[in-house]
This record gives C-alpha cells, structure tokens and sequence, in this order.
C-alpha cells in the first residue's frame, strides 16, 4: 500500500475538496515533508494516517441571523472546524472576514492540528469563524452578530471538547460578547474560551503571547548562527493584535521595528516604532479602530498606499503577521536582494510556497508559522490550566513559560530537521515533529 506517492495522495485531496486551494497549498507542504519518512514507518501509510488526518473529525455550518443598527435583518454562515482531537479537546481561533470559507477554515485548522502539536501541550486542532465583516460595524452590531454567533456554537463547545479562541477580527472585544452569551445559554462559567479578560478568567500575557512568541523564536533561530535580534531592523506586516505585540517584543530584545500595515498600505518608520509610538499605534487599531495610513500623518513618515513591506532596504529580519499568502516570489526576491537573514511567520501560511522555496534556497533562515506563532495557543493552553486549578499566575511566570516553550518548539524542529533534512529546515522540521505525535497518538488509538 506504502507505493502511494505525494502525488497521489493529493490528487485524491483536491478530489474530496475542490477548489479549497489553501487547503490543498497546506497539506501539499505537509505531505512533502513527511513522506520520506514513510519508508523507515510504513505503518502511518497503511494505517492511513495521512488519509485521516485531511479528513475533519466534525464540521458544523451554520446559519447566523441577526440585525443591524438599520434595522436591517443580516445573514451570515457560521463554521466551527473540528479537525483532530487525538491528542486533546480541540483547540483554535475564530476568524470573522468576508474572505472566510470552508477552504480557508479547513487549512487554517489542518495548520492548528500540527501547530498544537508542537507546542508540547494535550491540545487538539480546529478552526472556526464566520464571513462576517466587521468593518465600520458598530459595537451594538459586534456584540448581537457575537451573540447570534455562539447561539448555535454554544452546543458544540465545552472545556473537553472544543475550546475557540481569536484570530483576524476577533479579540478581546469579541471573546467577551461570546463568553457572555455562552455563560447565559449554559448557566455555567467556565473556560471554554481563551483570551478572556483577565478579570474573568483570562491569562496575562495571552493578549501579548502570539507576538512575542515569534519574536522569541526568531531570537533563537537568530542565535542558532550565534547572532541576535539586538540592533536588527525589523520588518512587521499587519499592525493588528500579532503585528502589535511582536513590534514590542521586538523593542524588548533592542531590535528595531520600523514597518506596520494593513489591508490599505504600510508605514515605514526609519527612526523605529518605540514603546510610545506602539501605544499610540495600540490606542489607533484596538480603541478608535482607525487605519495605520493615520500614523504617517501623525508622525511625518511616509505611508505606501496599497503597498507591502517587503522591499524595504537594509532590513535583517521580516515577520509577516497579517494572512496567509502575503508574502509572494518577488516579495522573497526583494527580501533576499536586502540581505535579510531571517524570516519567521507570525501569521499562518502568510509566504507562498514558492517564495518559501526562494528564500531558503538563498540561505534565509525560513520559521514556518505552525512553530514560528505557536506561543499564541500555548499560552491558551496555559489559560486553560490556571482555569482547571482556579489559578491566576503572574507575567512574569506565563512569559517565562512561553519563552520556554518557544525554545523547546525551536529545539524540536531543528533536532527533527537534522535526521532527515539539515537542522536549518524549520519547515521540514516542524512538519514532521508536529506530524509523528499526532501520528502515533492516532496510531494508539485504533481506526476511529
Ligand atoms: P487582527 O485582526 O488583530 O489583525 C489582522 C491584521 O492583518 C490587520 O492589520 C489587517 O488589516 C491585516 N489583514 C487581514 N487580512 C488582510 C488581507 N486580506 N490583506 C492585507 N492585510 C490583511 O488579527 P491577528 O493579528 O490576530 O492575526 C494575524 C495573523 O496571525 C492571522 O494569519 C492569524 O491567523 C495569525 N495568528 C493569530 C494568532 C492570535 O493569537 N491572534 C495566533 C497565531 C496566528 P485590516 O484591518 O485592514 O484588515
Ligand atoms: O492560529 C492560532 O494559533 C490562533 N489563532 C490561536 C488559537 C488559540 O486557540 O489560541
């Protein structure tokens, strides 16, 4: 059975999933890098492991009415993912854009399943959301369109099976309109979410966590060559709640992050983006919701409308943190034409696979996002553990133990990618580790 190539295997994807190209783009990179191992543990191909694990555990679609501040009813679809438990409850984000569909979910949570994998922590993998733009929308219309929302999600979500978090157009504002329907129709509080507020059972630091968890792992990529982040000129995409938070972390260390953008344009701040640039910033994106053009006005600096950053020049490192495929061959060539050394992914699948081809081929230093935006879920996972034991930890403990795991994720992936590829195939690497524990845990439970 074992003679099935990675081109067989995706032919029957796409046939069981036309037109989901994201889908396909996600478990083709997967698929790749694993199927070399198939030769020393045929077991996975005859166990169909591969074939398993493209095949979503449950998806639920459904309707969401509900009625703007006009008057006007609106009507959007609801879809929760739920891709893989085999090795905890499933576990990810929400995604509300007008660009979300099954394609776009089912990768997203095909990526997670791995992801969590790698995170060290017994968490499964899902993705949910809706293509709902919230866009000009106001607060009133946020908070019913949240409320129509868990409605129905609220029946498939629980502690030990299903645990949504955020992701692009869901943050704190959203989690807690979810969380306040959720507790009314249940009658229950308890963590079936993450990313609550801290006075109602959320993790300091999971705001922070996904940003700063890159930036940590492109810190230890960094030092893998005896380099670091100090003094480097950082280059940021998006300027939402990953984008904002890998600019501090980046501040942190004594990099120097000088671009932020978003669906408009990007700024570019040669002088760089401090602390009291980035609360401004903070104040722009997250309070009054305004664009980032608004920053090259209020700081004299230029704004590149309907641009990206990535043809900035003598920049060292790149963290593109808006969505998937933002990040094209010619942008790679920009990028390997400026001497950057590392590019490390703080949204999923944001570099198409032929820009991932180009820039390692050139010798950049390439973090996947399943293990490069890995500290986002992790630290949910440590909000699920102070919700278990009724605990609150400080800071400084959750930061300490996302830096942990960041440098476990990035010690795995190298020691995997020396067995099989060269320890700087982060790609390689966090596939096939994120791969071989779900793998065998699938194994140890039998066909189900
Ligand atoms: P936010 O909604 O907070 O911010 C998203 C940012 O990306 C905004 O600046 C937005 O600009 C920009 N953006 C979104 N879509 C597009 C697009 N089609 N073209 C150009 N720019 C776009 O989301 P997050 O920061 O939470 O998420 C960013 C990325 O990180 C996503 O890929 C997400 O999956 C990933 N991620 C998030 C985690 C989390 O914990 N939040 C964890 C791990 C990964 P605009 O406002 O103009 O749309
Ligand atoms: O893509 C991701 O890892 C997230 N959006 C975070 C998921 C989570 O459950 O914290």
């Amino acid at each position: 059975m074992h003679q099935e190539s990675v081109n067989d295997f995706m032919d029957h994807v796409v046939a069981k999933s036309a037109s989901q190209y994201e889908f396909h783009q996600a478990v083709r990179e997967v698929a790749e890098s694993v199927w070399p191992i198939f030769e020393r543990h045929p077991e996975y191909l005859d166990m169909r492991i591969p074939h398993r694990m493209v095949e979503a555990e449950r998806i639920i679609i459904f309707r969401v009415a509900w009625v703007d501040d006009a008057g006007t009813v609106q009507v959007n679809r609801g879809i929760r993912v739920e891709m893989n438990s085999v090795i905890g409850p499933y576990k990810g984000g929400l995604r509300f854009h007008p660009s979300v569909n099954l394609g776009i979910l089912k990768f997203l949570a095909f990526e997670q399943v791995l992801k969590n994998s790698l995170t060290t922590l017994p968490l499964g993998g899902g993705k949910g959301g809706s293509d709902f733009d919230p866009k000009g929308r106001s607060d009133g219309e946020i908070m019913r369109f949240s409320q129509a929302f868990m409605n129905e999600l609220f029946r498939h979500i629980g502690t030990h099976t299903d645990i949504p978090a955020g992701d692009i157009g869901v943050g704190g504002r959203e989690i807690g309109y979810l969380f306040g329907q959720y507790k009314k129709l249940a009658n229950e509080f308890s963590g079936i979410l993450t990313g609550k507020g801290v006075n109602w059972g959320g993790s300091l630091i999971r705001p922070e966590s996904t940003g700063y968890g890159v930036v940590y792992f492109a810190e230890e990529m960094l030092r893998a060559h005896s380099e670091s982040i100090y003094g480097k000129k950082v280059l940021i995409s998006g300027s939402g709640n990953v984008a904002q938070y890998a600019a501090e972390n980046a501040n942190r260390l004594g990099g120097t992050p000088v671009t932020l953008s978003d669906s408009g344009g990007f700024i570019y701040d040669p002088d760089g983006i401090d602390a009291e640039k980035l609360a401004w910033v903070m104040e722009l994106k997250n309070v009054r919701r305004g664009r980032i053009s608004e920053y090259a006005e209020q700081f004299g600096v230029a704004y590149y409308a309907g641009q990206k950053p990535w043809a900035v020049e003598d920049a060292d490192v790149a963290l593109p943190c808006a969505t998937q495929n933002e990040l094209n061959v010619d942008d790679a060539k920009d990028l390997v034409a400026n001497n950057v050394r590392v590019v490390a992914e703080g949204a999923n699948m944001p570099t198409e696979p032929d820009a991932v081809r180009l820039l390692m081929d050139n010798g950049v230093l390439f973090g996947p996002g399943k293990a490069a935006n890995a500290g986002g879920v992790a630290t949910s996972g440590l909000e699920m553990a102070q919700n278990a034991g009724f605990a609150v930890w400080t800071r400084e403990e959750v930061d300490a133990k996302l830096l942990g795991i960041m440098t476990k994720i990035h010690r795995n992936c190298r020691e995997t990618a020396a067995q099989y590829a060269t320890p700087d195939n982060y790609v390689v690497g966090a596939n096939i580790a994120g791969f071989i524990k779900v793998a065998d845990a699938m194994l140890d439970q039998g066909v189900v």
